[in-house]
Parts: C-alpha cells; structure tokens; sequence
C-alpha cells in the first residue's frame, strides 16, 4: 500500500475502527478520509454514492458495523440484521462502482455453527446451525464474506475477508447490558469496588470459553492482511487460546481489585458454549498477536477509568 494512498476507514470512531486509524498513523499513512456516522450514515445507499463519487478512496477497511453483545444480539434482532446488511452492501457495492483497488470486510467468529469442532477453521464455515442469540447479525456477517467473494468472482474485485475473535481494548463499549462480557465485567467489578457491594453477578453459569484479541493487535493484523493477502478465503484472526468467563471474571476482579463474592445468574443465555479461532493461516503468514489477556484487561480498565469509569 503507497504511503499516499486514499484510505477510507468506514466506522472509524469505534473501538475497531480508532485502533486501525492509530496503527495506520503508526505505519505513516495520512491520507485517510473519515466520516462519522451523523456525516454519512451508512445505510443510506445515495449518500455512500454521493462520498465514494466524491472521496474516490484507493483502499477501505470496513470497521462499521451495529455491534453488541449477546443480551443486545438477542433483543435487537431485526436491528442487527437489517442496519449491518444496509452498510455492507452500501460499502462493498460503491468500492466497486468507484475501483476501490482493495477492501477488507471484518466479520466475526460468530458465524460459524455453535457445535463446530474446536478450534474453529475457515472450512467449518455453513456445516451447521448458528447460535440463536446471534443469528441476525452472523447471518448479516456471512452475507458480506458471500458478497466479496461474489464481487472478485465477477468483477476481479480485490475484497478480502477477515475473522476476528471477541475483541476489547480502548474505546470499547461499557454499557452495562448492550456490551461485551469483558467489558460489562469490567464495569460491574468496577462499580462493586467503588460501591462496596459485596458481589458481582454473572450472566450465564461462567462454563462458556471465550478467546479475546486486543484490539490494536487486532488492527496491526487487518494493517498486515491489507498489504499481504490477496486471496478469496476469508482469513480468522486469532489470540490463539481461550478462557472460561469465570476465569475471565475471576482476572477482572483481581485487576479492578474487587475482594467479594462472585455469583451467576443462570436465567441469562450461556450462549455458544466455546468458539475459539484456529488462526494457523495468519500465523504461517508470520502475523502473531502481542498482547496477553492480564495485560490487556489492565490496559483496557485504564482506558475504561480514563474515559468513563470515572
Ligand atoms: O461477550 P458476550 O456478550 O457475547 O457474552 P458472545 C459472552 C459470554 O459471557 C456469554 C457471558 O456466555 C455471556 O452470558 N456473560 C457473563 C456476559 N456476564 C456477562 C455480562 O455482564 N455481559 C455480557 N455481555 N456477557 C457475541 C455475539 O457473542 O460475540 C456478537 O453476540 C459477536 O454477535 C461477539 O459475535 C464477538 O461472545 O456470546
């Protein structure tokens, strides 16, 4: 990638859309163009017409998207399928329209089967049912993979698709019921701590694993994947191992420094029991993630100070 090329970076005020706007500024690239979403709201098929037609960016990397955790995924269904498919379609259909000489959509491990065999590889992808909490929105995810491809098999277009696992870091959402676990635990233990409440509750019975990714690795990841592949199959990116949300819990207590009792509300969805990536094709590609979870969950509670814990 010229260092003075137009990059478009779609969603760049969220936390995985800032990450790739500082790993870029870190590579030296400044030409990027940005535009938020009270701007330019992405489901508006003329107005994304109207900014390609105008900006004519040479590469985008596609980090907007309605995004949430499991409670938001399973209450706001017809909302995640129908506003990510609008800004998808608005986004890769203009990239072609204008030339955009190469795109990267971001989907998520959500879309593969809730029974898949561990870890999960690209191949598993359409081999079984989805987890009913998420559908919508993996639904909306594999429709994007679908529709790259689609575009390159045409049109030759170079739209490449990355997997991430459950990402956090600076810029992450908090809200105590529309967020991700690692983050609304980083809150509540927060809140507990500074309450003096004796417990914390925990959705679910704390049995499910989950694999968390940094999220500047995250974007070192998508900046390497950008400049390096070039192929149809879309690409997981991985940490490369996982935990169970009550070891997640039990780390977060210890790091917010919450001395109480920890207890599970079991009338809350467990969700998919386990989705950990197989990340073996980024990583032959040499790309590895930094960061290990402790580091990060400290990172991310002093983002989380910094910006609203207080
Ligand atoms: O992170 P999370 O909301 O989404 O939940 P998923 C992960 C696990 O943490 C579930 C449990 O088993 C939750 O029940 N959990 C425990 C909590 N306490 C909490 C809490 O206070 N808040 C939350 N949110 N969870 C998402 C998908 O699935 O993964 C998205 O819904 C996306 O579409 C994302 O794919 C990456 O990891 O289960």
């Amino acid at each position: 990638m010229d260092k003075s090329a137009k990059i478009y970076v779609a969603g760049h005020r969220g936390m995985v859309g800032s990450a790739i706007m500082r790993e870029l500024a870190l590579q030296g690239y400044n030409n990027c163009v940005a535009k938020t979403s009270s701007e330019l709201d992405l489901r508006n098929s003329s107005a994304v017409a109207v900014f390609f037609a105008k900006e004519k960016p040479e590469y985008v990397f596609i980090a907007a998207a309605k995004v949430g955790g499991i409670f938001a995924n399973n209450t706001q269904r017809a909302d995640f399928i129908y506003d990510n498919l609008s800004i998808q379609n608005n986004l890769i259909h203009n990239a072609y329209l204008q030339g955009v000489k190469k795109l990267l959509f971001l989907g998520s491990s959500c879309i593969y089967p809730k029974f898949a065999p561990q870890p999960l590889k690209e191949e598993y992808l359409l081999t079984g049912l989805l987890e009913p909490t998420n559908e919508p929105y993996a639904i909306a995810k594999i429709a994007g993979i679908k529709m790259c491809e689609a575009y390159r098999d045409q049109y030759g277009c170079n739209f490449i698709s990355a997997m991430p696992t459950n990402m956090y870091g600076p810029n992450d959402n908090y809200h105590p019921d529309h967020s991700h676990v690692l983050p609304a635990l980083i809150r509540k233990f927060h809140e507990a701590k500074t309450s003096n409440a004796k417990t914390v509750t925990v959705w679910g019975d704390g049995s499910p694993m989950r694999e968390f990714l940094y999220v500047d690795d995250l974007a070192n990841a998508l900046f390497f994947l950008m400049c390096n592949y070039n192929a149809r199959e879309f690409i997981n990116v991985g940490y490369g191992s996982d935990v169970t949300i009550l070891n997640l819990a039990q780390t977060i207590a210890t790091t917010v420094g919450f001395g109480g009792e920890i207890d599970f509300d079991t009338t809350r969805p467990n969700g998919t029991p386990r989705k950990l990536l197989h990340s073996k094709r980024i990583n032959t590609m040499g790309w590895h993630a930094k960061t290990d979870l402790k580091t990060g969950i400290l990172l991310a509670y002093q983002d989380f100070l910094s910006n609203q814990g207080q």
